[in-house]
Parts: C-alpha cells; sequence; structure tokens
C-alpha cells in the first residue's frame, strides 16, 4: 500500500496515528536504540527521519540501520535538500508556508528535484506550519522564518487551507522539536474545522494526555520525538485508546 493511502486511512477511518520522529544527530546505535525501534513495530505507525541542523554524519548509516530493523513505513522529514535517501519509502516534501523564506517555500526542492526524481521515493507534497511553542526552535531559526502566532488560529487555518487550494496532500502543524508548549486544541480544532486533508501535528508532545488531547482536537497523525529518544521505554508503553 502506498504510504499517502496509508496516512489517507487514518483520516477516512477516523483512527489515530503515531509517528515516532527521529532526529540522526540524537540517536545513538546502542541497545537502547534497538528497543525503541522494537517498540516502534509495535507501538508506532510510522518512522519519520530528518533534522533541522545535522551535525553529525549518521544519517545514511541511521537509515540503513533503522531499514533493516523496522516493519512500519519509514517517511524522510527533510530539514534540507541533502536528506534523500532511496533507504526511505517516502518523503514528506515540505514547504514552509508559514514562512515567506523563498528558500524554504521552492529554492531547497529544485535543489533536490532531480536527485528526489531518481531517488524512487514515494512523494507527499505536504503543507509544513511552524506554530509558536514558545522558545526559539532550530526549525524557525535555520529556516529564517517567524512562527505563526499561538494564539492566532484563524491564521494556521488561513495557511493551511491555501496549501490545500495549491494542490498539497497533508498539512503538518509543528511546534518545533523540544517545544515548551504543544500547538493549542484550539488551533488543532480550527484547521481541522476548515481543511479537509489528512492533519499531522507534533512538537512538545511529552505524554498519553497531551497525545490524546491533539487527537481528540482533530489531529489524524501525532508526532513524538524528542521523548522517545531520552526515553525509549515511554514508546512500549503508550495506549492511544
Ligand atoms: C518536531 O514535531 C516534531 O518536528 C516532534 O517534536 O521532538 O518535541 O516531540 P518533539
Amino acid at each position: 500500500m502506498l504510504v499517502y493511502q496509508k496516512i489517507l486511512d487514518f483520516k477516512l477511518q477516523n483512527k489515530k496515528g503515531l509517528a515516532l520522529l527521529l532526529d540522526p544527530d540524537e540517536v545513538q546505535l546502542t541497545a537502547s536504540f534497538g528497543k525503541l525501534l522494537s517498540a516502534a513495530n509495535t507501538n508506532a505507525d510510522f518512522l519519520l527521519i530528518g533534522g533541522s541542523h545535522l551535525v553529525e554524519d549518521q544519517f545514511h548509516s541511521l537509515l540503513m540501520e533503522v531499514k533493516n530493523q523496522v516493519k512500519i513505513p519509514i517517511i524522510l522529514f527533510p530539514g534540507s535538500n541533502d536528506q534523500i535517501s532511496s533507504a526511505a519509502d517516502a518523503i514528506l516534501l515540505l514547504s514552509l508556508i508559514s514562512g515567506r523564506n523563498p528558500e524554504y517555500l521552492i529554492g531547497q526542492h529544485v535543489k533536490a528535484a532531480f536527485n528526489l526524481k531518481r531517488s524512487g521515493l514515494e512523494i507527499i507534497p505536504t503543507a509544513y506550519l511552524l506554530i509558536d511553542g514558545g522558545r526559539a526552535t532550530t526549525a524557525s531559526y535555520m529556516s529564517n522564518t517567524s512562527p505563526i502566532p499561538r494564539d492566532k488560529p484563524s491564521i494556521a487555518s488561513a495557511t493551511a487551507l491555501a496549501g490545500e487550494q495549491l494542490g498539497m496532500k497533508c498539512i503538518y502543524l509543528d511546534a518545533g522539536s523540544g517545544a515548551m508548549q504543544e500547538v493549542s486544541r484550539e488551533m488543532i480544532k480550527d484547521v481541522r474545522t476548515h481543511c479537509s486533508l489528512p492533519l499531522i501535528v507534533g512538537g512538545g508532545i511529552r505524554g498519553e494526555l497531551q497525545m490524546k488531547s491533539a487527537f481528540d482536537a482533530g489531529a489524524d497523525i501525532v508526532v513524538i520525538g524528542t521523548v522517545f529518544e531520552q526515553n525509549p521505554e515511554l514508546l512500549a508503553d503508550l495506549g492511544r485508546s
């Protein structure tokens, strides 16, 4: 099944999807990493890989390791045009439409285009919105864009709707990795009301309560990274219903 069809099914069947996000700079290939991947196989629906600013040179080795151990779809979540690998199943081709920096609206995409075509990856055009999560994030700093204010759901909705009208296939509301505050319920609800695309929400979600709150507000897929990278056993214990 195509990865996008699987994402769409969460929305169409009113199911709740969980994506584990791995930042290649934040994981060590140790035994606890193996436990995290095995928990992902049983308790997550997707595995996202990528980062806004990579320093370590382990993007490709990590992907190979993950590919060997993980049975769920592996989706690239690239911070830049060099984070492409055919070891993954699909890529969220992010256009950072909450910002006004042409480099992240189209520039990186032009640089990646031929490489991406050669990779054979399934491409999922994604309207990517950064939301203020209470502190400056790497994503916001590196992209040189301002996040949408947390208390302005209508700006998020208008932006997401524009993404839908432009033909994008998913909406991703992201408070940024390690955000102090996750995307508010009001904002998720507002976007859900105005847009019909699958809705992915992440950034600053640290446990079951916050995850369920995002689902209740209308998220189809919740992305969690930092807390599982730090405590892999939490993923094994997580309940979604
Ligand atoms: C960031 O949405 C993701 O892009 C996940 O954020 O690392 O805070 O879970 P966390």
